[in-house]
Order: C-alpha cells, then sequence, then structure tokens
C-alpha cells in the first residue's frame, strides 16, 4: 500500500458555518473537494502522528463514501488509529461520548443535521475537538484559510474498509476500529437518570411514541427506549436510518415532523411524544394535544433536574444562545446560579462547561445538552424528560402550565422565511444594520436597545461579533434578526418574537395571537414583504 501525495487546487467557499462546512452532496462529490478540506483539518489541529481519531455520521447519502476517504487520508497523515461506529453510524452527541470516554484526538462527524439527504440534497462535515465539542471559532477559521492555500493532499491507495464487522482492522500502518455506536452512549444515559423508576412508568401503562425521523437516533433510541426501559415495541416509529430519511425533512418541529404532531394531536393520543433530527443532537418534547417550546423546555429541565440522579447536586449555570428566550434566565434567577446568553450554535457553550460554569444549555432551535458531553443531545433531553414524568407522575402540560405560573411566560415564536434570494437577505440585514432605534417608539413599545449582538467569551476572552440584530423594548419584549449558517440553498432570514406575560390568566393564548403586534412590528422594521417579496413564513416553530 502506497502513500499518493495528490497535486489539488483550492475550492471557493469552504468556510464552515454555523456547525460545519455544508454544500449539496453534489459539491462534496467533486474531485478533491472533501480531501482538500479533510487535509485542511488534518493541517490545522496540530500534530496528528500517533492520536487516534473518532468517524461517523448520521447515515445520511454519501456517509459511508466519505468514511473511506476520511480513513485512507487518515492512516496517509500518521493517525494511529480511527475508531469509527459500525456501519458508518453515529450520532452527534453519541460522536462527542466516545471522543471524551477514549479521549481521543477529537473526531469527524459528517452530517448536514436537519437538512434533507439524498445524491441531490445535503451533506456536511465538521471537526470536534479533544474536549468531544465542536471545533471554536479559532479552529474553524484556521481551517478555512488553509483550504484556500492548499497545494496537495495525502491519501493512502488501499481497499475499502469493512465498515459492517465490528472489530478491528488495518489500513496502512494505522488501526480501524469498527465499534457499536450505542453501547457507550447508553451506558451514559444510564449514569445520568432513573432508569429504574422510567421503567416503573412504562410498566404501569404509560404510553410513548418517538419519531426517530428515519434518521440516525432510530438504533439508539430503541436500544434504550424498547431495550433498558421496557417501552413497547413500536414505541419508536421511523426508526430504520435511511439514506435519505425516507425522503423527509429529518427537523424535528411542528412542521416536519407531522406525522408525530397528528398522533399526539390526535384521539387516544399517548401521554408523552417526542422526534430528533438527522444527527440526533435535536429534540422536540410534545405531550397530549400539547407542543412544549424549546425555549420552554430548557427551563422546565432546569427547574426540575434534581429529581434525576446526574444533577442531584444542582446546576452551576445555565447557558442559552442569544436569540433563545428568557424563560431559563428566571430559572437561574430563582436558583441563585449565573445564566450565560451566548450566540448561536453549540461551539460557543463549550468553553463554559468546560470551566464548570455552566451545567445546562439549550437552543431555541431545538437544542438542548449538558455537562455529559459537548454537543446538543436529543435522547438525552426526551430521557431527562421522562426522569421528570416519572418523578412528578403528572402529564407534561401540567408540568410546563405550573411551570408558566410559577415564573411567568415566556411567549415566544420563530418566523423563518427559507430560500431568499441571498441578495435581498444580505440587503435586509444591512438596512437593519443601518437603523438606530434607541430611544425610539414601535407601536405601544419603547426601544432601550438596538444593536447587532457581540460576544465575548467569559472563559478565553475571543469576541464574536454580528451575532444577530437586537431590538429589545422597554418591557422586556424582543425581536431577532439573523440569517442561517446552516443552509445550503440561498439565504435563510430567522425571526425571533418574544414577550414576557406574568398574567397566568392568557397563558393559554396561542403564540401567534399573543404576539400578533410585536409580528407586525418585527415585518415593518425590516421591510420584509418589500424585500423579500415574502408576505408569509416558510416555518413557524
Ligand atoms: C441552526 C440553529 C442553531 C443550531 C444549528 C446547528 O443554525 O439555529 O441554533 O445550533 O442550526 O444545529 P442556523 O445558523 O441555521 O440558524 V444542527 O442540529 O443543524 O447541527
Ligand atoms: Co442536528
Amino acid at each position: 500500500m502506497t502513500i499518493r501525495t495528490v497535486a489539488t487546487t483550492p475550492f471557493a467557499g469552504q468556510k464552515p458555518g454555523t456547525s460545519g462546512l455544508r454544500k449539496k452532496v453534489k459539491v462534496f462529490a467533486q474531485p478533491h473537494y472533501l480531501e482538500n478540506f479533510v487535509q485542511a483539518i488534518f493541517d490545522s489541529i496540530g500534530a496528528v502522528a500517533g492520536k487516534t481519531l473518532v468517524v461517523g455520521g448520521d447515515g445520511r447519502y454519501y456517509n459511508r463514501t466519505a468514511i473511506q476517504t476520511i480513513l485512507k487520508m487518515a492512516a496517509a497523515s500518521g493517525f494511529a488509529a480511527v475508531m469509527v461506529g459500525q456501519g458508518g453510524i453515529l450520532s452527534t452527541p453519541a460522536a462527542s461520548c466516545v471522543i471524551r470516554k477514549y479521549r481521543t484526538f477529537g473526531g469527524i462527524i459528517l452530517s448536514a443535521s436537519h437538512n434533507p439527504g439524498g445524491p441531490d440534497e445535503d451533506f456536511g462535515i465538521k471537526y470536534n475537538i479533544p474536549a468531544g465539542g465542536p471545533a471554536p471559532e479559532a479552529i474553524t477559521e484556521a481551517i478555512f484559510a488553509r483550504s484556500q492555500e492548499i497545494g496537495e493532499y495525502r491519501i493512502l491507495d488501499a481497499a475499502d474498509v469493512d465498515l459492517d464487522t465490528l472489530g478491528t482492522q488495518r489500513l496502512g500502518a494505522m488501526t480501524v476500529e469498527v465499534f457499536d455506536p450505542v453501547a457507550d452512549y447508553a451506558a451514559l444515559m444510564e449514569s445520568l437518570f432513573d432508569f429504574a423508576a422510567i421503567r416503573a412508568l412504562f410498566a404501569g401503562g404509560f404510553r410513548m411514541t418517538f419519531d426517530a425521523m428515519h434518521a440516525v437516533t432510530g438504533p439508539y433510541a430503541a436500544a434504550i427506549l424498547e431495550g433498558r426501559l421496557g417501552a413497547p415495541r413500536g414505541t419508536v416509529m421511523n426508526g430504520v436510518p435511511r439514506e435519505d430519511f425516507g425522503a423527509g425533512h429529518p427537523d424535528p418541529n411542528l412542521v416536519h415532523a407531522a406525522e408525530l404532531v397528528a398522533i399526539m394531536f390526535g384521539a387516544d393520543a399517548p401521554d408523552f411524544g417526542a422526534a430528533s433530527d438527522g444527527d440526533g443532537d435535536r429534540n422536540m418534547i410534545l405531550g397530549r394535544n400539547f407542543y412544549v417550546t424549546p425555549s420552554d423546555s430548557l427551563a422546565v429541565l432546569a427547574a426540575n433536574a434534581t429529581v434525576c440522579p446526574g444533577y442531584k447536586a444542582g446546576l452551576k449555570g445555565i447557558a442559552r444562545s442569544m436569540p433563545t428566550s428568557a424563560a431559563a434566565d428566571r430559572v437561574a434567577a430563582a436558583l441563585g446560579i449565573e445564566a450565560y446568553e451566548t450566540p448561536t450554535g453549540w461551539k460557543f457553550f463549550g468553553t463554559l462547561l468546560d470551566a464548570g460554569l455552566a451545567t445546562l444549555c439549550g437552543e431555541e432551535s431545538f437544542g438542548t445538552g449538558s455537562d455529559h458531553v459537548r454537543e446538543k443531545d436529543g435522547l438525552w433531553a426526551v430521557l431527562m424528560w421522562l426522569n421528570v414524568l416519572a418523578a412528578r407522575r403528572d402529564s407534561v402540560a401540567a408540568i410546563v402550565t405550573a411551570h408558566w405560573r410559577k415564573f411567568g411566560r415566556n411567549v415566544y415564536s420563530r418566523h423563518d422565511y427559507e430560500g431568499v434570494d441571498s441578495e435581498a437577505a444580505n440587503g435586509l440585514m444591512a438596512h437593519l444594520r443601518g437603523l438606530s432605534l434607541t430611544g425610539r417608539r414601535l407601536g405601544a413599545y419603547e426601544v432601550v436597545v438596538n444593536d447587532d449582538f457581540a460576544y465575548t467569551d467569559p472563559v478565553d476572552g475571543s469576541v464574536s461579533t454580528r451575532q444577530g440584530i437586537r431590538v429589545v423594548f422597554g418591557d422586556g419584549s424582543r425581536i431577532v434578526y439573523r440569517l442561517s449558517g446552516t443552509g445550503t440553498e440561498g439565504a435563510t432570514l430567522r425571526v425571533y418574537i418574544e414577550r414576557y406575560e406574568p398574567d397566568a390568566a392568557k397563558h393559554h393564548l396561542d403564540p401567534q395571537e399573543a404576539l400578533a403586534d410585536l409580528i407586525a412590528i418585527a415585518r415593518d422594521v425590516a421591510e420584509i414583504e418589500r424585500r423579500t417579496g415574502r408576505t408569509e413564513p416558510t416555518v413557524i416553530t
């Protein structure tokens, strides 16, 4: 077997976004495209000789092909070993778990998360550091810079590796260990939650439906919920990962998880419903006829965390991304712990978790997690809810509405305008950046803060600017605007709207009604219709 050095030239635009590099499969499949980016990673993370790397993905189309390339390139770069999930499968939180448990030199995760999969759809790749989390911006910027000057890459000439048989193989001088992608993760979950109490809950007739959306969590959910926790077979639906996610959008929200939503809002609905996304790091939580917003879910889990064995000592702090509602801040204040506000993207939580400043983290985009790994974790959130339900023996709706009565409700909604013309979207953001609204009245509200969110990491001092336009009003209500950093076509404008409602008599109102005046202001201020031609959002969550 020989190592080949291949001459190459840079591709424009290999710039990682909110969570790694995401492009159409057709872009990744061009000769040298993936190889250039992988070599740029290996060239940017320090000496790799003798180190171990974790590799796996969400099982989407091109996953296996990409893994073969990465294995041969890792061998050519001098890695001593690569641990790869059987069948190329490894959820994002399980990858983080394994990187940490075996103290590897990080890992490469192949996923475009909630984006559709298939030959004409999306693919993605990102590097996670040895702490288990997404590479911070300093590293992603170094990878991008390297990709823009790359002149060659190295790859081993070898036959493909068998990804399906557990055990150890040789690839040149490197060891490839194909491991069970579920076992370590399931053991970690069992160490955090009261599995006996959850088993007793199911044994008492509690019914649940988990929608794996034909994505990576199928095998994890089946092993944990139906296996270790004794939920009846059939609790997990769409549980077999498919390369095209069954032609669906593996995004656990009210629009894309419509099948689950119909079950949970239908006749004879189960007690509890949940779904996860393409790579297993997101979660949607539903009760019977009841939807829990991700921002509320974070707050409720924080308020109830001590019923779970892994969190019984209490929380050190709670972190949320800036556009996420401030519901969790109210819990932090009540608990007398710190609340942190970070830019969008899980990479910003890593330093807080490593420094022991925060225990729970969350994003409005169906992401919740804790210091057990360094990624958001879909099944973890589902299990934490199950532990809370087993301890409180109350319905999801009763737990959330009682939470609102105690803390008030942060009424919240996100409006996405997908597939907007990029120039129009950039123009809209430039228009917003040019406004100076502080001190002005908009409808019934007075603007007290209007800025482009900038963040200084309290641990390492790194600064991230241009993280979203904020319009904050005197009563704490907010409108936030940002462009998505995970899409592959045109631009997606996200508008986040929040208002605090202390009055329990109004907690039952539909957020779209309760927020109607702010929604109208948000559209006016950004001139959404005039600039994008859109009269309505494509997705409302
Ligand atoms: C979106 C979400 C963000 C999340 C990111 C990755 O980013 O808003 O909160 O961290 O996706 O999630 P953006 O830039 O499109 O708004 V995942 O599950 O796609 O890795
Ligand atoms: Co995801």
